[in-house]
C-alpha cells in the first residue's frame, strides 16, 4: 500500500492540497530569512517584542541595507536581539542604548544605526541618555517597547505603569500619590528641538504591524537624510507578568493603555501632528 495512503484519506489530501498552494505563484508571505536567523524565539506567547524584530528584518531586507545597518541591544527581555536579527549588533549597559548608538553613529555616519529598549531602559535608567540623545538630534532611530512594566526581572512597576495598574511592587496598584505619575517620555522628546519624526504605534493588529512597519522604514529614510532623530514607541503588552492570556493582554491594552498612549505621530516633518483612526 502507497506509504501515503497509510496516514488516513483526509490526511492524504491535506498533505496533496497543502503540496499545490506552496510554491511561489502563491506565496504572500514569508519569513524575512536574510535579516531574521530562522530560529525559535525565547519571547512568551503574544509578545510584541517577536514582531518588532521581525518588522525590523522586513524592512532591512527590502531597503537591502544589511551590510549597512548596526543595532543595539538593551538590558531586559530583549537583550537577545542580536541572536535573531543578522546584522551588525552591540550590547549596551542598561538604559546606555542610545548613547553606545550614538558613539556608533558619530564613528560611522554612513551606517544605519538604531537602538531598541524596553519602557525600563530607556525610562527609568535610561532618562539621562534618552534626553540627551534626543536633545542632542543625534542621526539614528530609537525604537522604545512600551509594555508599562519590568518584563525580564518579573514585572516589577515601570515609570510607564498606569495609574491604579497592579505590579508585584505596586501590589495593589500605582498610587500616584506615594508613586508619581506614568512618565509620557515620548511627548517629552517630541519636545526637544532635535527629535525629527516622533509616533507611537502598536503591533497588535494588521493595520497596526504595517504602520509600525512604515513608520520604521521612514525613520531610515530620513536617517539617510541626515535629519536628526527619529523616535518610535510601540505600545506593547506583557501578557506573561500581566497575568493575561496573549488576546486578553491586547483587549485590555487597546481599553487602558491606548486611552493613556493615545497612537499616532506625535511630531513629523510637515509638523503636523497625526492620530491613527
Ligand atoms: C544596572 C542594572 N540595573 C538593573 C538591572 C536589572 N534589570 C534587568 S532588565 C530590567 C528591566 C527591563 O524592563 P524593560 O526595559 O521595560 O524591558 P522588558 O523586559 O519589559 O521588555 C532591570 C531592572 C540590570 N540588569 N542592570
Ligand atoms: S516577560 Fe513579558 S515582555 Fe518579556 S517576553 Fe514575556 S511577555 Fe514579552
Ligand atoms: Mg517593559
Amino acid at each position: 500500500m502507497n506509504e501515503k495512503r497509510m496516514l488516513g484519506d483526509q490526511h492524504f489530501e491535506t498533505m496533496i492540497a497543502e503540496e499545490s498552494i506552496c510554491n511561489n505563484e502563491n506565496l504572500v508571505y514569508q519569513k524575512p530569512l536574510k535579516a531574521l536567523y530562522d530560529t525559535p524565539m525565547h519571547y512568551c506567547p503574544g509578545c510584541g517584542h517577536g514582531v518588532v524584530h521581525r518588522l525590523l528584518a522586513e524592512v532591512i531586507e527590502e531597503m537591502d541595507i544589511l551590510s549597512d545597518v548596526i543595532g543595539v541591544a538593551p538590558v531586559g527581555c530583549s537583550v537577545l536581539a542580536y541572536n535573531y536579527l543578522n546584522i551588525d549588533m552591540s550590547e549596551a549597559a542598561h538604559g546606555r542604548a542610545s548613547a553606545v548608538a550614538t558613539g556608533i553613529k558619530r564613528v560611522l555616519p554612513e551606517k544605519y544605526v538604531f537602538s531598541y529598549q524596553g519602557d525600563g531602559d530607556l525610562a527609568a535608567i535610561g532618562t539621562g541618555e534618552t534626553i540627551h540623545t534626543c536633545n542632542r538630534g543625534e542621526n539614528i532611530l530609537m525604537i522604545f517597547i512600551n509594555n508599562g512594566i519590568y518584563g525580564m526581572t518579573g514585572g516589577q512597576m515601570a515609570p510607564t505603569t498606569l495609574p491604579n495598574m497592579k505590579t508585584t511592587t505596586s501590589p495593589f496598584g500605582r498610587d500616584v500619590k506615594t508613586m508619581g505619575n506614568p512618565l509620557k517620555i515620548t511627548d517629552l522628546v517630541a519636545a526637544l528641538p532635535g527629535t525629527y519624526y516622533v509616533t507611537r504605534q502598536s503591533v497588535h493588529k494588521p493595520v497596526n504591524v504595517r504602520r509600525t512597519k512604515k513608520a520604521i522604514q521612514k525613520s531610515f529614510e530620513y536617517q539617510k537624510e541626515g535629519k536628526g532623530t527619529c523616535f518610535i514607541e510601540v505600545v506593547s503588552n506583557c501578557p506573561s507578568n500581566w497575568k493575561m492570556e496573549p488576546l486578553e493582554s491586547n483587549n485590555w491594552m487597546e481599553e487602558n493603555m491606548f486611552p493613556f498612549y493615545p497612537l499616532g505621530d506625535l511630531k513629523t516633518p510637515n509638523g503636523k501632528e497625526n492620530k491613527n483612526d
